[in-house]
């Protein structure tokens, strides 16, 4: 369930402490990210945790605030939809640079689990939910796990 071009991770989490820092924005969408996050953290055998922020906007600074704390990888989640100001691109910027800026700021990984969308449906189908084709959330809490080794094999 991922889009064209995606890497198959084989990813072992075993003594990993990960923080999944989630949106509150667009539930439904929400819902299914973090379903995907968990879902793959627990077969990865990671240890985890779940902390919920109001929006995309505050993922950047309670992501930084949980690996300053011991996390060893953030699983970032969250869902932006276009609307019909230019709203969506300052959210969109700031958690993206933002959440760039905190992992080589901290040393760690941020998996990105940000959605920036035109509408609704693009989510549902990259939700990991029933019918969806895709499943970002698995995809973001993979690519921390997978960092966190490389970075780990480098020590
Ligand atoms: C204000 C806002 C808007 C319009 N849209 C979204 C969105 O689609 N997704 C999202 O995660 N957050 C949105 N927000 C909220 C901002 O991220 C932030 O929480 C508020 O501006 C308060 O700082």
């Amino acid at each position: 369930m991922s889009g064209a071009g995606s890497p198959t991770l084989n990813v072992d989490g075993t003594g990993l402490n990960i923080v999944i820092v989630a949106a509150s924005w667009h539930d439904t969408i929400m819902n299914g990210l973090i379903d995907g996050a968990v879902r793959t953290l627990d077969s990865a055998g990671a240890n985890h945790t779940l902390v919920r922020v109001p929006g995309s906007f505050e993922l950047p600074v309670v992501s930084k605030a949980a690996l300053e704390n011991g996390a060893d990888a953030v699983v970032a989640l969250g869902v932006i939809i276009r609307g019909g100001t230019p709203h969506f691109e300052y959210v969109s910027d700031a958690a993206t640079s933002g959440l760039t800026q905190v992992s080589i700021e901290t040393g760690k990984p941020v998996g990105f689990g940000v959605l920036t969308l035109d509408d609704e449906q693009q989510g549902i189908d990259r939700a990991g939910l029933p019918g969806s084709k895709e499943d970002k959330g698995t995809e973001a809490a993979e690519a921390a796990i997978a960092t966190a080794r490389a970075i780990a094999d480098l020590r």
